[in-house]
Formats: structure tokens, sequence, C-alpha cells
């Protein structure tokens, strides 16, 4: 295991940042971390060589070997869990169990992603004609290009490169330049596993640079990216004249609907979790509740109460529920949505500020922010905010809420709170959302699941589960005509 903070991986090279590095910084302290390169086209086309010119041994090694590495890459997470975790708070701020959970998440992946070398199982089915065996195999795509966000740094790099390995692609990882560190020290995991050089290489940098020249080149088969609706769009652009497969997992305004029959306290408690987890920075963060009429009052005071309540800070301090935002723009962009609210008619009734305790002032810290009486319309109701900001909205009954909460461009994860199973399932099978949870919030998605959504926070694919190997495999069928006759298929019948 190295100590250096964050360098590029190229062929097997770990290459340290120039005079032009990109420095990062404690986003509760301000103080300053380190510096990670910032990496030109010419370096991503180095990455990009490597990972081309490592591909076919890579490919031809038995998937059971490839994965050996990846148990073996997870016994090593699972030993740098705190370090890992500790690095995950320091970079971007979430608290410790939820710094060590984006860990847990990375291990998850490794276990199973192990697992499947010894399954990425295909079909075998009979065939229309005698003597003749149809079967799919597997085959890899080539070099993938990842493209991960900040906000589960360790986690997010962990779904797209795990699948990718174990399935005989090779990848070139381009991380957020808010978190290097943490994927620098995911990678060394991963080499110091033994994934041989050229199988995993890691370009940091920023997206207009250095993941711009990644999702266009030309010997990049494959790209998966997580982030904004604005760049994902560029990503898809940019990858179209390629004929790239491309995999995009972008924004969410996901709802928990709350129905009038709910535990209250409950409701509350997984409310709070799912809005200010990770500081609402979460894709999958409960930014909506739709509220039914009858519960509506009392929910919104106990939320603004609760909401109150919670405790910021360092989140590797003791007692710690929510840590600041990751940047000062984050913070803006959280201001701007509070201002965009009030000037809407919503009604603030928790947060909606800075905290004005002086031992916050030097981090990026915003006060965990309910609204009400908001309506659909609304851009608060509509737009993601990534940030500690939930909005309520009242409905009459289920259809309404239904109508409501399938009324955003994105679709990522719904939720319903109700002690009926009828509405449950109406609201299970209503969603206009690729993940669904009952009884409870938004967040929480577990690794061995297809991860992702559909309108505007997807463009059809998913990641994690089984569906990340197919979206990392090409399906090979093969016919074996051992009649020794000339069979017609459609024709001798
Ligand atoms: C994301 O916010 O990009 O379900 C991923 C969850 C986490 C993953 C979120 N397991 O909230």
């Amino acid at each position: 295991m190295t100590t250096a903070y964050a360098r590029n991986l190229i062929a097997g090279t770990w290459e340290g940042p120039g005079a032009d590095g990109i420095p990062t910084s404690d986003p509760a302290t301000g103080e300053a971390i380190g510096v990670a390169p910032r990496s030109k086209a010419a370096d991503v086309d180095r990455a990009v060589r490597a990972a081309k010119a490592a591909l076919p041994g890579w490919a031809a090694t038995p998937a059971p070997r490839r994965a050996d590495l990846l148990f073996r890459a997870a016994g090593l997470l699972e030993q740098r869990k705190d370090h890992l975790g500790h690095l995950v708070t320091r970079e971007m701020g979430k608290v410790k169990e939820e710094a060590l959970g984006d860990v847990q998440e990375a291990i998850d992946m490794a276990y199973l992603m192990a697992g499947e070398g010894r399954r990425l199982y295909g079909v075998t089915t009979p065939s229309e004609l005698p003597n003749k065996l149809c079967m799919t195999l597997r085959e890899p795509v080539g070099v993938c290009g990842l493209v991960t966000p900040w906000n589960f740094p360790v986690a997010i790099p962990s779904w797209k490169s795990l699948p990718a390995l174990v399935c005989g692609n090779t990848v070139v990882i381009k991380p957020s330049e808010e978190t290097p560190g943490c994927a620098t020290a995911y990678v060394e995991c991963l080499v110091d596993a033994g994934v041989p050089a050229g199988v995993v290489n890691l370009v940091h940098g920023t997206g207009e640079e250095a993941g711009a020249r990644l999702v266009a080149h030309e010997d990049v088969a494959a790209v998966s990216f997580t982030g904004s609706v604005e760049t994902g769009r560029k990503v898809q652009v940019a990858a179209a004249p390629s004929f790239k497969r491309t995999h995009l997992e972008m924004g969410g305004k996901n709802g928990v609907v709350v129905l009038d029959d709910a535990d209250l306290d409950f409701a509350v408690r997984a409310i709070l979790w799912s809005a200010f987890g990770t500081s609402g920075q979460r894709c999958t963060a409960a930014s909506r509740v739709i509220a039914q009429a009858g519960i509506h009052d009392r929910l919104v005071e106990r939320l603004a109460e609760g909401a109150r309540h919670l405790k910021l800070g360092h989140g590797w301090s003791p007692g710690v529920q929510v840590g600041p935002l990751v940047r000062p723009w984050a913070v803006e962009k959280v201001e701007k949505y509070v201002q965009i609210g009030l000037d809407e008619g919503a009604r603030l009734v928790a947060g909606g500020r800075r905290p004005k305790d002086p031992a916050l002032a030097r981090g990026h810290f915003f006060e965990p922010t309910v609204f009400a009486g908001v309506d659909p319309s609304m851009r608060i109701a509509q737009e993601e905010i990534f940030g500690p900001v939930t909005a309520v909205l009242r409905v009459q009954d289920l259809d309404e809420a239904i109508r409501v909460h399938n009324g955003t461009a994105y679709g990522l994860s719904g939720a319903i709170i109700t002690r009926d199973l009828a509405s449950s399932m109406k609201a299970a099978r209503s969603f206009q959302t690729g993940i669904v949870y009952v009884h409870n919030g938004t967040i929480g998605a577990e690794v061995h699941l297809p991860f992702g959504g559909i309108k505007h926070t997807g463009n059809g694919h998913r990641e994690a589960g089984i569906a990340g190997i197919d979206f990392f495999t090409d399906w090979k069928t093969v016919y074996v005509d051992y009649s020794g006759a000339l069979q017609r298929a459609q024709i001798d019948r």
C-alpha cells in the first residue's frame, strides 16, 4: 500500500501531478488536502493505448482467474475500510457511518462480481432442428471509459469497474476532480490485488479536458457515466459518432408518498434519513414528500422539527448527522433554489440558510431545509437541487399522489409509506421510476439489484446486479450443427 495522495495510473505506472495539478480541500474545514494530476488529452490517449494493449491478455484470462483478483481486492478493501472511509469524509464530507457504507458498497460489489467469475451465465436452448445445439456466450466489449462522480467516490468507481473487469474488459477511470484521493486509494486495492498493468488505468482531471477526450476516443468501446443531465447529454453526443455503448446515470427528483394511515414517527425518520443523508447529495435523495391531506400538517410540523434538530458538523466527529456540502458552488446552488422557492410562494418551515454556529463557518454547510405549501409546478418540485432541501406537497388521495409523483422529468427512485398492502402495490406498479421502496425512504439501493432510472434519469441501461454484466458484455450466439447435413433454419421443417 502506498501513501501518496492522488496519482494517475497508466500502463501500470503511477504518475504524480505536475505544477498545474488540481488542489482539493476538506469541505468541513476548508483545509487543503493535496493536489491531483490535471490530465491532458495526451495522457488519456496513453491510458487508452495501455488499456487496448492489455485487452487481449485479460480477455483471454479465464473468468474465474480474473475473479481471483477481485476476491483479493475485496479483502484489501475490507482491510483498508477505515482508511478509505476517512478519505471519503475528508474529500467530500459525508458522515463517518455513511463514508464507511460507501466503502462497504464497494466491498459488496467486489464479492458479488468475484462470484460472477464462476457464473457469467448465458443460455442453452433447443434448436428447431435435430442434432443441433444453440447457446450464448458473453464476450467483453473492449476498452471501457468510466466517468464517476464525487458523491459515492469509492462505491461508484467499483460499480462500474468491477463488472467491467470480471467480464474481461479493460478500463480507464476518470473520477471526479473533487475526490481524486478516494479513486486513487480504490485503484491501489486493485493494483495490490495483482491486476496486471494496463488492465486498470486511472486519469484524473477535469471533465472538459480528460473526460471529454475519454468519451470521444475512438478506441473506447463503451462509456459508463454518472453525473448531471447536462453532462450526460454531452457524453451521449460525444460517444455517438463512434457508436459507443453508452450508459448514463443522471439526476433524480425522488418522492416519498405518505398516506393518512402511515406510522407518523416512522415516516418522519425515513424521510429525514432519505432527504438529509449525505446532505441530500444522492441522486436517490428524497427531495419531495407527497403527503395525503389527513397526515400532511402533522408530518410538516414533525419534519420541520426533526430537520432543525439534526446535528451538523465534521463528518468524522461523534454524533454528527449531516456533513457539509462538497464545495462552495454546491452551497450557492442550494441558496439559489431556496430563493426560487420563496419567490414561487412556498412556505419555508425549516432551515433555508447557512448555519450561524461559528464553529461551522469555514465549512460549506447548509441547514437541512423543508418547504411546505409546494405546488407540483414549482421549480423546487421539478428540478434537482442536490442538497439538503425537501419539498412537501399536499394531495387528496393515492391516485393524485401517483400523478404528482410521476409528474417530473426524472424517474430514479420512488417510495411509499402506508400500512395498506394494496396501496403499496398499486404505487409500486404505477411509479415511473427504476427503483421503488415500499415502507421506507428513497435511498438504500443494494449492489446485487439493478440500479438506474427512466425518463431523464437514464438512457435505458442499468448498473449493478446482473444488469451490470449485461452492459459490459456482448452476447455471442453460437449454433453447433452436428447433423452432418445441410439443415436450413425456417425451411427444413
Ligand atoms: C447515487 O446517489 O448516485 O441507494 C447512488 C443509495 C446508494 C447509492 C446512491 N446505495 O442511495
